[in-house]
């Protein structure tokens, strides 16, 4: 076929199979060098991500960088390098040259730099010493603990604990929810199956439904993603009467603490009202966010406990919201974290809204505007709906 097509054309005889808008665009093509052969959307809420993508190791080396400099509290330089590999994971195909990336949003000159050698070299010097130091590790382990963020961690490097045993052996208080991180680290920085997770909502469901008849549990974060691991488990709990979730966290907590289910909790009444917290006028609405941060005791047969243990410990986040928030709740709960920050961007930037898990506010119409799923919050955006298994950013 390739052979008749090209004497075809030598020929100068119509070629009938290629209309002329596929001729046009054959024509067009330059060489390799010249063009950028990828291209993609400047905000990663334009992009479908799947989990699976061709470039894993440019992103791995440039998220890396990004945990580096979110462990320094280096706010900029964590979000370049973010943008740069969400970049990567949204490419078609694999790269094999720079020059494939003329035109890309998001590579900045460091992020380009640190592709350039992984390309060459098969790695990245600054990604290599960033990965050996003595900081980075130490701050990885310590804030490896629940309860215990960057600002912590670093106070403790300044006094010269760099790990869990230095930790122990020193005289330093730690607060309830680092003792329980401590005292569960091993479990808690195992990866969080599938299996767990499904586990886990079926016991949550079980304690809701039986609490309160009507109410809807739904899993959220990385798993809604497609993730078969992650660091916790995430839940939205609601009733569709609004205002009738009101004592539900309260409830369903006792609930899981009598049966023995629970080895930390925290609950927090997380309470945001339009009126007050909104960047507009006040609203009739005043509901209110809560959420609770807690350790599950999974046991044998709920989950795979570390060889001569009978239960495992698992991080499980549990927020309870009003049916008229939930699907700003479901939106800014289901992630990827660079994602959220992105759809924000956007709304920002590009559309002069505010969005935040609880509403969506339009400032040049000075109104709230309401939604009941995800599909219209991406609506009132002005952007494609993108699903949970393609927000992997
Ligand atoms: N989230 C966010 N911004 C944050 C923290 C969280 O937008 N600073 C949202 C996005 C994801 C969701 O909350 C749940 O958070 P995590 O559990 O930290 O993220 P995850 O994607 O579920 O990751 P993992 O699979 O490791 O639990
Ligand atoms: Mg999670």
């Amino acid at each position: 076929h390739v052979h008749w097509f090209t004497e075809s054309l030598r020929a100068g005889r119509p070629v009938e199979i290629l209309d002329r808008h596929t001729l046009t665009k054959t024509s067009q093509i330059k060489p390799a060098e010249e063009t950028c052969s990828f291209t993609v959307p400047n905000y990663a809420c334009q992009r479908r991500t799947q989990l699976h993508h061709h470039n894993p190791s440019l992103s791995d080396a440039l998220t890396l960088l990004a945990e580096n400099a979110e462990l320094n509290e280096d706010d900029g330089r964590a979000v370049a390098f973010r943008r740069a590999a969400a970049v990567l994971k949204a490419l078609p195909a694999e790269v094999t040259s720079v020059s494939q990336l003329k035109g890309l949003p998001c590579l900045g000159e460091h992020s380009l730099r640190v592709i350039k050698d992984v390309l060459k070299d098969g790695s990245c010097s600054e990604v290599e010493t960033t990965k050996h130091s003595q900081r980075f590790n130490a701050l990885k382990v310590l804030t490896g603990i629940f309860g215990v963020g960057v600002k912590t961690a670093d106070r403790w490097i300044r006094d010269g604990i760099f790990n869990l045993q230095q930790l122990r052996e020193s005289q330093t208080t730690l607060n309830r929810a680092q003792q329980a991180g401590l005292d569960h680290y091993e479990d808690l920085n195992q990866p969080v199956t599938r299996a767990d997770a499904d586990s886990i909502t079926e016991i949550v469901q079980e304690a809701v439904s039986s609490l309160f008849p009507g109410a809807q549990v739904t899993l959220t974060g990385g798993f809604r993603r497609g993730k078969m691991t992650g660091h916790d488990v995430d839940f939205l709990l609601t009733h569709p009467e609004e205002g009738r979730e009101e004592g539900l966290m309260d409830k369903v907590v006792s609930w899981l603490d009598s049966q023995g289910l629970l080895l930390y909790q925290k609950t927090s009444r997380n309470s945001y009202l339009e009126s007050r917290d909104g960047p507009g006028r006040p609203s009739s609405n005043m509901d209110r966010f809560e959420r609770c941060f807690a350790i599950f005791k999974l046991s044998r047969g709920q989950t795979s406990p570390p060889a001569g243990h009978q239960w495992r410990a698992v991080r499980v986040d549990l927020v309870v919201t009003p049916i008229s928030q939930f699907a700003f709740a479901l939106l800014g709960w289901t992630g990827s974290k660079l994602f959220e920050r992105e759809l924000r961007r956007w709304a920002g930037h590009e559309k002069a809204m505010s969005l935040s898990s609880h509403a969506l506010f339009d400032k040049t119409q000075k109104r709230y505007l309401r939604a009941s799923s995800e599909e219209e919050i991406f609506t009132h955006l002005g952007l494609s709906f993108i699903p949970p298994s393609q927000r992997n950013a």
